[in-house]
């Protein structure tokens, strides 16, 4: 079926807030949902909604929190999310990091005891239409399986980095560091479609193209060993360095009810203003002109343009609408 941004963004406000999260949660969570869908990103988009609603339900998470902020040093954020859904201690951190980065020129953010089930590239996008380059990370529970391993260990670990043109939209890249999000493999097996052959193996550690197949088996991280060394970075990131689970801590916690898991999220932000000086804007303008004459480039953020005009329809899936509806429904009844 076809629908609008705002038609995407109420269905999941009313969903949330019908299972007992607060305005402010429900608002940001919805936020983040109807960005995703309408930007093209499926496996965070609806999709999520469920799980969302499962952790709330299951009195995992706590749609009533309320975020805090403090300063530990000059250049570093930190968001204490008290077991809230990530998006609305995201959305207060970036607000503080904008602030702080515009005078040290690099500062960290960093959010803890935080349920995370999205996209990244929310957070990076908005600090480089601010004017700021950013780097954002996260880890989830074991999904793929080390290089050298046949074992799930680390998350499907995504990267986003983001960096801002004065004239034209920032660039942007969002991107899970296993060859396919674990969500997007969920979606094939929903539809019946066959995945291809390096994107994970089977329970028996045989190759295979049946999604069934890798998600009671492993995913593998993309490009071997080098993928495989940039998901255990970010593992030390998101977890090390911001102070909350490793994937597999966060497995060690949680209730199984398939919404998110506990953790933490890792922000980087830099100030060319600061950093490189002026002239930094033109300097980067001709290296992309450059690199679009290369071949058959993208510059990715193209998706991201249509953010900027929420008028028109996206088509999304039927059942999982209805199925948002519903959750809606039954505990309106109750
Ligand atoms: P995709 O493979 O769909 O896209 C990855 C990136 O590559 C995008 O930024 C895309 O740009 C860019 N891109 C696509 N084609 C090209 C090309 N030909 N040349 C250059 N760049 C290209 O992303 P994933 O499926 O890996 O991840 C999807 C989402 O899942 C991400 O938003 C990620 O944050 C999220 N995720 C979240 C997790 C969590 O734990 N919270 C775990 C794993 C993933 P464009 O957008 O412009 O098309
Ligand atoms: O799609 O890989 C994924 C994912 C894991 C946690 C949230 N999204």
């Amino acid at each position: 079926m076809d629908t609008t941004y705002h038609d995407m963004w109420s269905l999941t406000k009313n969903a949330l807030l019908s299972n007992g999260c607060d305005d402010r949660n429900s608002a940001a969570v919805a936020t983040t949902v109807a960005s995703a869908e309408w930007t093209g990103s499926r496996s965070h988009g609806l999709f999520r909604v469920p799980g969302y609603i499962k952790s709330l339900r299951s009195r995992k998470v706590d749609g009533h929190a309320s975020p805090e902020v403090t300063h530990p040093t000059p250049a570093i954020v930190s968001v204490d999310a008290n077991n809230g859904f990530a998006p609305l201690a995201l959305e207060e951190g970036v607000e503080a990091l904008t602030k702080v980065v515009s005078s040290t020129g690099v500062a960290a953010l960093i959010v803890r005891n935080s349920y995370h089930f999205a996209a990244l590239w929310h957070e990076t996008f908005s600090l480089a239409s601010r004017g700021y380059a950013a780097l954002a990370v996260v880890c989830s529970t074991p999904l793929v399986a080390p290089f050298g391993s046949k074992k799930a260990f680390f998350g499907t670990n995504p990267i986003s980095f983001a960096f801002p043109r004065k004239v034209e939209q920032p660039l942007v890249f969002d991107m899970a560091t296993s060859t396919m999000a674990h969500g997007d493999v969920q979606i094939a097996a929903r539809e019946g479609r066959q995945i291809p052959s390096d994107v994970g193996l089977s329970p028996s550690g045989s190759s295979t193209t049946d999604p069934n197949e890798v998600l009671d088996g492993i995913l593998l991280p993309f490009g071997g060993y080098k993928g495989s060394l940039i998901s255990l970075m970010v593992e030390l990131m998101a977890a090390g360095l911001a102070g909350d689970n490793f994937s597999y801590e966060a497995e060690l916690g949680d209730n199984g009810d398939g919404g998110p898991a506990r953790g933490g999220e890792f922000i980087v932000a830099f100030s060319p203003e600061i950093l490189a000086g002026p002239g930094w804007d033109e300097h980067c303008a001709a290296f992309f002109t450059e690199y679009a004459q290369q071949g058959d480039t993208y510059l990715p953020g193209e998706s991201k343009r249509r953010l900027a005009d929420l008028r028109g329809t996206v088509t999304v899936d039927n059942e999982i609408y209805r199925t948002i509806r519903n959750l809606t429904q039954i505990n309106n009844k109750k």
